[in-house]
């Protein structure tokens, strides 16, 4: 029995977190059976989402998940790539991971008009007096966070020139082949998807949204990527589960 905890689709995006979708794209292109639950960040040591509970064993962190069940299956999400290939994979996920979804992280957490528009809804259900605490506590941690890496130290206009060179080399990655590697989705779509969907997403706004607009080639790898692994979204209703806290 495994379970992928994470959070389903908002903000016009299949998770609100690029790596949860990730997660999800890859145990189902592994054939992992699995079921889907809401992320409870206190229950799990590294206080991240996405984790796996698989035969009573937690494994944290999207890359790790990964490896755990590649290895447990005797399967590589990259077969048939060249070294090469695989070089380029992991580079552009690192792109991803630790450039790109930083970078649209600020946009939604720390642009005030984004953070009511979106992140704001997960602290609807503490109740009104210790609210607002909260939020500035978590704020406060995020933009630490932020200004350690550097992301935060660098003007809008200067993060946003990053992310442009970071979505135009994605566009130009993909170029015209149906996934960003192969005629088959390979370990990169997940996190491509996840987090160039997250860039584009109609929530917030953001120059990331135009950005990616302007490539019809990444537009139209949504459409694909949307129709092969989230049609439908199998994710329990985020209102449910915010109505259920
Ligand atoms: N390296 C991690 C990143 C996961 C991550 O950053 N998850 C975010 C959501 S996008 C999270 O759970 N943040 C909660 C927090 O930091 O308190 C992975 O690949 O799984």
């Amino acid at each position: 029995m495994t379970t992928l905890f994470g959070w389903g689709a908002m903000f016009g995006c299949q998770s609100p977190s690029p790596f949860v979708i990730k997660a999800d794209v890859q145990l189902q292109m592994l054939g992992v059976p699995f079921d889907r639950e809401i992320a409870d960040l206190d229950a799990v040591p590294k206080h991240k989402a996405p984790y796996v509970e698989d035969e009573g064993r937690i494994i944290e962190d999207s890359t790790f998940i990964r490896w755990h069940f590649e290895a447990k299956l005797g399967a590589d999400l990259d077969h048939g790539l060249t070294a090469e290939q695989r070089a380029i994979a992991w580079a552009t996920e690192r792109m991803f991971e630790d450039r790109l979804a930083s970078i649209m992280g600020h946009e939604r957490w720390l642009e005030s008009d984004n953070f009511e528009r979106g992140p704001a809804l997960f602290f609807a259900a503490i109740p009104e007096p210790m609210r607002a605490g909260v939020i500035a506590d978590t704020l406060d941690r995020i933009r630490t966070g932020y200004e350690i890496s550097g992301i935060g130290r660098h003007s809008r206009a200067e993060r946003m020139q990053l992310a442009q060179r970071d979505i135009e080399m994605a566009a130009a990655l993909l170029g015209d082949k149906p996934y960003f590697l192969a005629d088959r989705a390979t370990a990169l779509d997940g996190i491509a998807y996840g987090v160039l969907t997250a860039c584009a997403s109609p929530v917030f706004d953001s120059p990331l949204r135009d950005m990616v607009a302007t490539f019809p080639n990444l537009t139209d790898y949504f459409e694909r990527m949307e129709k092969r692994f989230f049609n439908p979204n199998r994710w329990p209703s985020m209102t449910a589960a915010a109505e259920a806290a």
